[in-house]
């Protein structure tokens, strides 16, 4: 069966090339501001499970439309045999090793050769009739065609757009590949369905195809997650203690080490989520991982990651009460935690601090040297939620994250508290309970309540 291919055209530095790094998924398609950075068709293919779904052609822009349409009217003998004539003007520009419309043969050769057309404008600069041309040339190649109004700098001439496309397509639509989300793009797919019968049910089955696939990918994405959110939890650093030994000195590399191991599954947890989305080339910001970032370890930072205090206490006290019992959020925090404590729970305050054994290091006169201190595992609320909270922030950032997006991507504050809040009460609190018992390691079933705890959360 033959896919549908898509020629992508317009005038320079439009959005072309973006559109198809977009609709493709390919970081590997050339995007830039300066105009003319396509010169030659490129055929690139959206291919899923060693199937092509589709293929677009990025291809130059337009450089001198009107030359070439008042060649094709003085050589068309009737309206019958204007394809035949585009097809005459490209034959005799690509014998012409001096060829001044390089870049028009370049563009119409796809299409010549069964491409459907994608015209590429944009919506925040006026339409002028010099466009004109290059409508009347794709007309004139008789092959089916949508107008893209891509909003490059806004929306501000969109409607005068759509009016004037419309006199020459008969499917327009608004497209910002920078943004848009897999059901806007579906919706470019599904025009051509219906613009042109012959791929039809090879487009829909596509598109059945496509949401199956982004189901899939969110799945496993999110097992990515779940996966090294237990193996972070669930870490222990040692160090032995030599016999002669500086108490701090020890303490220091402990703490170092263990943030080193945390930080590095943080990591490699991102670098495996951008090889399931396709993003191997995204940069994020380096800083914010490393120097700068906010200390983790450091309480007084935690209003950074959004994190409401009084509800985690909340959480992990109904988390600790019997089954079903849930805590109300927001009831006075010294009632709700004299009844934690005196429930034998944990407490929601204890930071992390409580994990770290190396105070026994205090006590005096205690032979230490030969015994092994740890660090780890993480079983306080806060600090399991400030790890679950920026996981999920870079797993709903990589899943928005289009292909025409060149960016450094950077990470924002984490919007945890508006996570959970989203979520019923009873199922804040299983949540809750699931996470406490992650430092602990997560059997298979518990993992994939993880995980789709994980897909409930973004
Ligand atoms: N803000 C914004 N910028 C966009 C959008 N689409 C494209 N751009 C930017 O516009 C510039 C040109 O984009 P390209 O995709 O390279 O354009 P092109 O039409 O392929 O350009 P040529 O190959 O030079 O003809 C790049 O800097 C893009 O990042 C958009 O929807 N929004
Ligand atoms: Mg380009």
């Amino acid at each position: 069966m033959t896919t549908p291919v898509f020629a992508v055209v317009g005038h320079p530095n439009k959005g072309k090339s973006s559109i198809v790094s977009t609709l493709t998924r390919q970081d590997a398609v050339k995007i830039s501001e300066i105009s003319g950075t396509t010169t030659q068709s490129q055929a690139f293919e959206l291919r899923l499970d060693d199937v092509t779904q589709y293929t677009l052609v990025d291809t130059p822009g337009f450089q001198r439309p009107r030359q070439v349409l008042s060649w094709l009217e003085q050589h068309a003998p009737n309206a019958a045999q204007r394809k035949q004539t585009v097809q005459a003007f490209v034959d005799q520009e690509n014998q012409n090793a001096a060829s001044r419309y390089r870049d028009e043969a370049e563009l119409l050769q796809p299409i010549l050769s069964g491409a459907g057309i994608i015209y590429v404008v944009d919506g925040s600069l006026p339409y002028s009739p010099e466009f004109e041309a290059e409508m009347t040339i794709l007309q004139w190649t008789g092959q089916p065609r949508m107008a893209l109004i891509n909003p490059i700098g806004g929306e501000a001439y969109v409607e005068q757009w759509r009016d004037a496309l419309s006199q020459y397509f008969s499917v327009v639509r608004v497209f910002d590949p920078m943004t848009a989300d897999p059901q806007k793009q579906f919706t470019v797919l599904s025009a051509f369905a219906e613009l042109y019968e012959p791929w039809r049910s090879a487009i829909e089955s596509s598109i059945r195809f496509l949401k199956a696939y982004a189901q899939r990918l969110q799945e496993q994405g999110a097992l990515i997650v779940a996966e090294h959110l237990v193996q972070m939890l669930s870490h222990v650093s040692e160090v032995k203690v030599p016999v002669e030994f500086a108490q701090n000195l020890l303490q220091d590399k402990l703490k170092s080490d263990y943030q080193q191991a945390l930080r590095a599954t943080e990591q490699s947890m991102h670098k495996q989520l951008q090889a399931l989305f396709a993003h191997p080339q995204m940069q994020l910001r380096s800083t914010d991982l490393t120097a700068d970032y906010p200390d983790l370890f450091d309480a007084s930072h935690w209003f950074m990651y959004g994190l409401d205090r009084q509800k985690i206490i909340a959480l992990s006290a109904s988390a600790g009460a019997a089954a079903g019992a849930v805590i109300d959020v927001g009831v006075g925090g010294a009632s709700l935690m004299a009844g934690a404590v005196a429930g034998g729970l944990v407490s929601g305050l204890a930071s992390l601090a409580a994990t770290w054994k190396p105070e026994k290091l205090k006590i005096k006169g205690v032979p230490l040297a030969g015994k092994t201190l740890t660090a780890g595992p993480a079983k306080e609320a806060t600090f399991a939620f400030v790890l679950l909270g920026r996981a999920v922030d870079f797993f709903e950032m990589i899943l928005a994250r289009t292909h025409a997006d060149r960016s450094v991507a950077e990470m924002s504050d984490t919007r945890l508290n508006d996570r959970l809040t989203r979520l019923p009460k009873y199922e804040q609190v299983q949540l809750t309970r699931l996470i406490l018992r992650a430092h602990k390691g997560l059997n298979d079933q518990e993992l994939l309540q993880l995980r789709d705890w994980i897909l409930k959360l973004r």
